[in-house]
């Protein structure tokens, strides 16, 4: 049983984790530039904390990153190698408008995207490109408050029409927003959001959310009307909630946490608000103010393929909450006795993923794209570069066998398949580079030391094998 012809393996990474020269040829500064490492970087991200003054000396981790803005051939080459057929990056919106509510677009921003494009062209490599992944210009967030302000959505689709006119012909997946349900435990990251001392916080990122949805759904509109063979996702942080046990008040518990997740989906894929959220946010004085034409706008460009990112399944239980936490993406959950955890506490669940997949077809039936799965690691390098990280491979392998029974024996419509991330990067969860992801190891430490040297780990060699086996050699 085997993956369909032209299935389309690669690798995914994020502009403010990979590509550095955060000041170069006009970028702008943008909300993920002021995200420190360290014990504040949780507030930061969770829009408890600002830090609007942007300090020079101190190190912020995307201020270089690995510094793709000047090597991204060389990094392209390398995935090419690999065998990819597919490119999952972002744009950081701030290179194309600095300052986000400008009239004219940055040329050398887009310029740099076009030749990245044409690059990955050259190599057979299909584009996949995130419109936002945790990206805002400062500014729009200084002047408007980031998304909980409406005209965000204007500021959004005038990027949009310029990418999609700039990018015609050259790309053809977009995603709107990376993990849009993010925005509930990252409001900083997902969409700007500080947080004023007793606001009612749920009300602010449920109207933020609001904007980010019916943007979404003017991106997908002005897509289709600017190139038809354009195919716009959703993504978002995928991974079911398990009840911790079989008392109902758990599977009740795990219910709502997993619509929690889907409530964005749900709009984004079926067009409309879901009663069950619209039940709560009345309960809970949540409901967002939805301007005329919004609920049209949904019901009527809703997406064509839905993309996920999954590293873990969580857990919930309702007794006291007695038992030990697990760390997860973004947030942590109740520990599951039955898994293997990470370095970082995340729970490794690869038949999570086969169940999670199988969820989201039987929910929505519509492409789905895994656009995020990896393990971070601690890697240790010899004198040459090279790193045995067998612990990735197993990880790894485990997952896309947990895939192709989701596809080959479930019958699940998978388009694709992205690891997080082919090549080290900044971590978005604590800013530092020793968690890393990749096939490809870069030279570079915590405090941003290092030659930034690329090299290939054991586990180049292994994916390489299983593209060109189509998954069957794992
Ligand atoms: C997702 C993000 C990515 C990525 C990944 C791994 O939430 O979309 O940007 O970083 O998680 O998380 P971390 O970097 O915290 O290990």
């Amino acid at each position: 049983m085997k993956f369909r012809d032209g299935f389309l393996w690669g690798g995914a990474t994020a502009a403010n984790q990979c590509e550095g020269g955060y000041n170069k040829d006009g970028r702008g500064l943008a909300n993920v530039d002021v995200c420190p490492t360290g014990k504040d970087r949780s507030l930061v991200i969770t829009g408890k904390l600002k830090m609007y003054d942007f300090d020079e000396d101190y190190y912020y981790p995307s201020k270089e990153a690995i510094n793709m803005y000047h090597h991204f051939k060389e990094d392209i080459q390398l995935f090419a190698e690999m065998g990819f057929k597919v490119y999952r990056m972002s744009i950081a919106w701030s290179r194309i408008f600095p300052m986000g509510d400008e009239e004219e677009p940055n040329e050398a921003g887009l310029q740099f995207y076009e030749d990245l494009f044409k690059e990955c062209h050259k190599h057979g490599i299909e584009p996949l490109v995130t419109i936002t992944h945790f990206d805002c210009p400062m500014h729009l967030i200084k002047e408007y408050g980031g998304w909980r302000n409406r005209k965000m959505i204007d500021f959004y689709e005038k990027l949009c029409r310029v990418i999609f006119n700039r990018y015609k012909g050259l790309v053809r997946y977009w995603l709107t927003f990376n993990e849009i349900n993010m925005i509930l435990h990252a409001p900083f990251m997902g969409a700007g959001l500080c947080f004023e001392e007793g606001e009612n916080e749920e009300k602010v990122k449920y109207q933020a959310a609001h904007h980010e949805l019916v943007a979404s759904a003017k991106a997908t509109k002005i897509a289709r009307e600017v190139d038809k063979n354009n195919l716009i996702g959703c993504m978002f942080a995928a991974g079911s909630v398990y009840p911790y046990s079989s008392n109902p008040s758990d599977v009740w518990e795990a219910t709502k946490m997993d619509r929690e997740n889907y409530f964005f989906v749900d709009v984004q894929s079926r067009g409309k608000y879901p009663n069950y959220a619209l039940k709560e946010m009345e309960r809970k004085g949540t409901m967002p103010i939805m301007a005329e034409g919004d609920e049209e706008l949904l019901a009527k460009y809703t997406v064509d393929f839905i993309s996920l990112s999954y590293y873990n399944s969580r857990c919930v239980r309702t007794d006291d909450g007695e038992g030990e936490t697990a760390e997860g993406n973004l947030f942590a959950s109740a520990k599951n006795p039955y898994l293997e955890y990470s370095q970082w506490g995340w729970p490794i669940d690869p038949l999570g993923l086969r169940i999670t997949l199988n969820h989201v077809y039987d929910r929505y039936e519509k492409p789905l794209f895994i656009v995020e799965n990896g393990l971070g690691a601690k890697d240790v390098v010899d004198e040459h570069g090279y790193v045995e990280d067998d612990y990735r491979i197993d990880y790894l392998r485990e997952h896309i066998k947990a895939m192709r029974d989701a596809v080959t024996v479930d019958g699940v419509d998978l388009l694709g398949y992205t690891t997080w991330a082919p090549i080290d990067l900044v971590s978005a969860g604590s800013g530092e580079m020793e968690k890393r992801y990749g096939f490809i190891y870069v030279d570079r430490d915590n405090e941003g030391n290092g030659t930034l040297k690329r090299s290939k780990k054991k586990s180049f060699y292994w994916y390489k094998k299983v593209i060109s086996s189509n998954g069957d050699d794992l």
